[in-house]
């Protein structure tokens, strides 16, 4: 994975509170979300990484998940159609910002896809069909990334929000992963980290070079790391947690 140069994010707005969730684990409290929030942001900057604050969006309660709008290739970036009809809207906004980087693509109706479904390491990109990316819009990046000159896996997904919920890239050989999905063929050639099962959560992590950002109420995810000599950021993420979002979710990383 080449070295990430920029971050863009989104300040969450005041309505964060009204965004989608499944978590059933309570009305996040706003101040401390905000603090989590800019607690990520101040990490992604001690490792050198240019972030791009965006304005609060309080008409897209969940637009501070900024992940789902795109995925970006080294070239490239591809603007999603998220499959929650109340988030089409930040495509949109997102656009434009992009247009700085890269040459955009678009995923188009009737095809959904959710950046947090998308996968990428050197060369492969492993899309995740959920309940919120369809066959049609997975396949529809299927094509464009292939063109990019990435192999290409498709995985059906019947639990959890999006793939990288419970997949993540440690490095280009690793991944940390959900037990459930952790005999799946196209993470054959990979060395595995499976989080234990109780920390499922965990495995939404965020790899910046050997750093692992990773939420810090996990011990067994944390210790399994180091053990394999990870270096561990450890950050508060229960407010985030509650909006069913991640550490990946925070931002889009532009190399
Ligand atoms: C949603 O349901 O769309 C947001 N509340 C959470 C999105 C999390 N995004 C991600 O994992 N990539």
């Amino acid at each position: 994975m080449a070295p990430i140069k920029t971050a863009v994010m989104r300040k969450p707005a005041n309505k964060a509170g009204s965004g989608l969730t499944t978590a059933n684990l309570g009305k996040p409290d706003l101040g401390v979300l905000a603090e989590q929030h800019m607690r990520y942001c101040q990490t992604l900057k001690s490792l050198g990484i240019n972030v791009v604050m965006l304005d609060e969006q309080p008409a897209y309660p969940d637009s501070y998940f900024v992940e789902d709008t795109a995925v970006v290739l080294p070239k490239i970036a591809v603007l999603t159609r998220p499959g929650a009809w109340q988030r089409r809207g930040e495509v949109a906004l997102i656009e434009p910002v992009l247009a700085e980087y890269r040459t955009l693509e678009r995923i188009v109706e009737p095809g959904t896809l959710d950046g947090g479904d998308v996968l990428l390491t050197n060369h492969r990109c492993i899309v995740g069909v959920s309940s919120r990316t369809n066959r049609e819009g997975a396949c529809q990046l299927a094509e464009i990334v292939s063109g990019e000159g990435f192999h290409v896996d498709l995985v059906n997904l019947d639990e959890g929000l999006h793939l990288k919920s419970s997949l993540n890239a440690l490095d280009d050989e690793s991944v940390l992963v959900a037990q459930r999905l952790s005999s799946l063929e196209c993470l054959s050639d990979f060395r595995k980290l499976c989080v234990p099962r109780q920390e499922e959560y965990a495995a939404n992590a965020l790899a910046i070079g050997r750093q692992i950002l990773v939420s810090e109420e996990f011990a067994g995810t944390k210790r399994l790391l180091i053990e394999h000599n990870y270096d561990v950021i450890a950050l508060p993420t229960s407010e985030i947690r509650k909006m069913d979002g991640g550490l990946t979710c925070l931002s889009l990383r532009i190399d």
